[in-house]
Protein backbone atom coordinates (compact mmCIF):
# COMPACT_ATOMS: atom_id res chain seq x y z
CA UNK A 1 0.00 0.00 0.00
CA UNK A 2 1.04 3.49 -0.71
CA UNK A 3 0.24 6.87 1.16
CA UNK A 4 -0.39 9.68 -2.06
CA UNK A 5 0.66 13.17 -0.45
CA UNK A 6 -0.45 15.84 -3.13
CA UNK A 7 -0.20 19.25 -2.75
CA UNK A 8 -3.17 21.51 -5.45
CA UNK A 9 -3.65 24.70 -5.63
CA UNK A 10 -7.21 26.03 -3.40
CA UNK A 11 -9.00 26.57 -7.38
CA UNK A 12 -8.80 22.89 -8.12
CA UNK A 13 -9.38 21.00 -4.44
CA UNK A 14 -12.74 20.45 -5.44
CA UNK A 15 -12.70 18.61 -8.91
CA UNK A 16 -9.11 16.75 -7.58
CA UNK A 17 -10.49 15.44 -4.51
CA UNK A 18 -14.65 14.73 -7.01
CA UNK A 19 -12.73 12.94 -9.24
CA UNK A 20 -10.82 10.85 -6.90
CA UNK A 21 -14.25 9.93 -5.17
CA UNK A 22 -15.49 9.16 -8.36
CA UNK A 23 -12.84 6.65 -9.54
CA UNK A 24 -13.46 5.09 -5.89
CA UNK A 25 -10.73 6.72 -3.89
CA UNK A 26 -10.71 7.50 -0.61
CA UNK A 27 -9.32 10.84 -0.07
CA UNK A 28 -8.82 13.14 3.03
CA UNK A 29 -8.62 16.71 2.42
CA UNK A 30 -6.59 19.32 4.61
CA UNK A 31 -6.53 23.22 4.13
CA UNK A 32 -2.71 24.39 4.28
CA UNK A 33 -0.77 26.88 2.87
CA UNK A 34 2.65 27.26 0.82
CA UNK A 35 5.41 28.20 2.86
CA UNK A 36 6.70 30.20 -0.10
CA UNK A 37 3.37 32.08 -1.80
CA UNK A 38 1.96 32.33 2.03
CA UNK A 39 -0.94 30.91 0.41
CA UNK A 40 -3.86 29.10 0.47
CA UNK A 41 -3.72 25.72 -1.42
CA UNK A 42 -5.19 21.91 -0.72
CA UNK A 43 -3.16 19.46 0.48
CA UNK A 44 -5.00 15.33 -0.53
CA UNK A 45 -4.20 12.68 1.32
CA UNK A 46 -4.86 9.01 -0.03
CA UNK A 47 -4.46 5.36 0.86
CA UNK A 48 -4.43 3.24 -2.57
CA UNK A 49 -2.92 -0.32 -3.32
CA UNK A 50 -0.23 -0.40 -5.38
CA UNK A 51 -1.33 -1.07 -8.73
CA UNK A 52 -3.45 2.12 -8.16
CA UNK A 53 -0.68 4.63 -7.67
CA UNK A 54 -0.63 5.46 -11.57
CA UNK A 55 -4.20 6.15 -11.90
CA UNK A 56 -4.00 8.55 -8.70
CA UNK A 57 -1.38 10.18 -10.19
CA UNK A 58 -3.37 10.34 -13.89
CA UNK A 59 -6.49 11.93 -12.13
CA UNK A 60 -4.41 14.61 -10.59
CA UNK A 61 -2.45 15.34 -13.52
CA UNK A 62 -5.73 15.85 -15.06
CA UNK A 63 -7.35 17.82 -13.02
CA UNK A 64 -5.00 20.48 -11.24
CA UNK A 65 -3.95 22.85 -13.24
CA UNK A 66 -0.52 24.93 -14.05
CA UNK A 67 -0.84 28.32 -13.52
CA UNK A 68 0.80 31.79 -12.66
CA UNK A 69 1.24 33.79 -9.76
CA UNK A 70 3.29 36.57 -8.61
CA UNK A 71 5.03 37.53 -5.54
CA UNK A 72 4.65 41.08 -4.43
CA UNK A 73 7.79 42.82 -4.23
CA UNK A 74 8.68 43.14 -0.29
CA UNK A 75 9.72 46.13 1.04
CA UNK A 76 13.94 46.89 1.13
CA UNK A 77 15.76 46.88 4.17
CA UNK A 78 16.03 50.97 5.07
CA UNK A 79 20.09 50.52 4.35
CA UNK A 80 19.46 49.13 0.99
CA UNK A 81 20.21 51.20 -1.84
CA UNK A 82 16.68 51.87 -4.04
CA UNK A 83 18.62 51.18 -7.18
CA UNK A 84 18.61 47.70 -6.26
CA UNK A 85 14.95 46.94 -5.39
CA UNK A 86 13.10 45.67 -7.92
CA UNK A 87 9.36 47.15 -6.90
CA UNK A 88 7.50 45.01 -9.75
CA UNK A 89 5.88 41.32 -8.35
CA UNK A 90 7.63 38.58 -9.28
CA UNK A 91 6.17 35.87 -11.91
CA UNK A 92 6.30 32.00 -10.29
CA UNK A 93 4.66 29.02 -12.26
CA UNK A 94 2.59 27.07 -9.69
CA UNK A 95 2.37 23.16 -10.68
CA UNK A 96 -0.43 21.17 -11.08
CA UNK A 97 0.06 18.79 -8.65
CA UNK A 98 3.16 18.43 -6.03
CA UNK A 99 2.87 15.16 -5.64
CA UNK A 100 4.93 12.42 -2.65
CA UNK A 101 4.30 9.04 -2.79
CA UNK A 102 5.31 6.77 0.45
CA UNK A 103 5.24 3.04 1.61
CA UNK A 104 2.59 2.25 4.26
CA UNK A 105 3.70 -0.33 6.63
CA UNK A 106 0.92 -0.60 8.66
CA UNK A 107 -2.80 0.58 7.67
CA UNK A 108 -5.38 -0.15 10.36
CA UNK A 109 -9.33 1.21 10.92
CA UNK A 110 -9.79 0.90 14.20
P1 LIG B 1 4.56 27.44 -2.20
O1 LIG B 1 5.63 27.08 -1.21
O2 LIG B 1 3.73 28.63 -1.88
O3 LIG B 1 5.30 27.65 -3.62
C1 LIG B 1 4.56 28.14 -4.74
C2 LIG B 1 5.44 28.21 -5.96
O4 LIG B 1 6.48 29.16 -5.75
C3 LIG B 1 6.15 26.89 -6.29
O5 LIG B 1 5.28 26.09 -7.09
C4 LIG B 1 7.37 27.37 -7.05
O6 LIG B 1 7.06 27.65 -8.41
C5 LIG B 1 7.69 28.69 -6.38
N1 LIG B 1 8.70 28.54 -5.33
C6 LIG B 1 8.60 27.85 -4.17
N2 LIG B 1 9.72 27.97 -3.43
C7 LIG B 1 10.55 28.77 -4.14
C8 LIG B 1 11.86 29.30 -3.91
N3 LIG B 1 12.53 29.02 -2.78
N4 LIG B 1 12.40 30.09 -4.87
C9 LIG B 1 11.72 30.39 -6.00
N5 LIG B 1 10.47 29.93 -6.29
C10 LIG B 1 9.90 29.14 -5.37
P2 LIG B 1 5.29 24.52 -6.91
O7 LIG B 1 6.69 24.00 -6.94
O8 LIG B 1 4.34 23.98 -7.91
O9 LIG B 1 4.74 24.22 -5.43
C11 LIG B 1 3.37 24.43 -5.09
C12 LIG B 1 3.17 24.17 -3.60
O10 LIG B 1 3.48 22.79 -3.34
C13 LIG B 1 4.11 24.94 -2.67
O11 LIG B 1 3.56 26.22 -2.41
C14 LIG B 1 4.14 24.07 -1.43
O12 LIG B 1 2.95 24.24 -0.66
C15 LIG B 1 4.08 22.66 -2.04
N6 LIG B 1 5.43 22.10 -2.22
C16 LIG B 1 6.20 22.19 -3.33
N7 LIG B 1 7.35 21.53 -3.15
C17 LIG B 1 7.31 21.02 -1.90
C18 LIG B 1 8.23 20.24 -1.11
N8 LIG B 1 9.44 19.84 -1.58
N9 LIG B 1 7.85 19.89 0.13
C19 LIG B 1 6.65 20.28 0.64
N10 LIG B 1 5.73 21.00 -0.05
C20 LIG B 1 6.07 21.37 -1.30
Amino acid sequence: MKLIIAVVQAHDAERCSDALANAGFVSTRFTTSGGFLQKGNATLVTGVDDARVDEVLELLRSNARERHDYIAPAMPPVAEPAELFNPFPVEVQVGGATVFVLDVSRFEQL
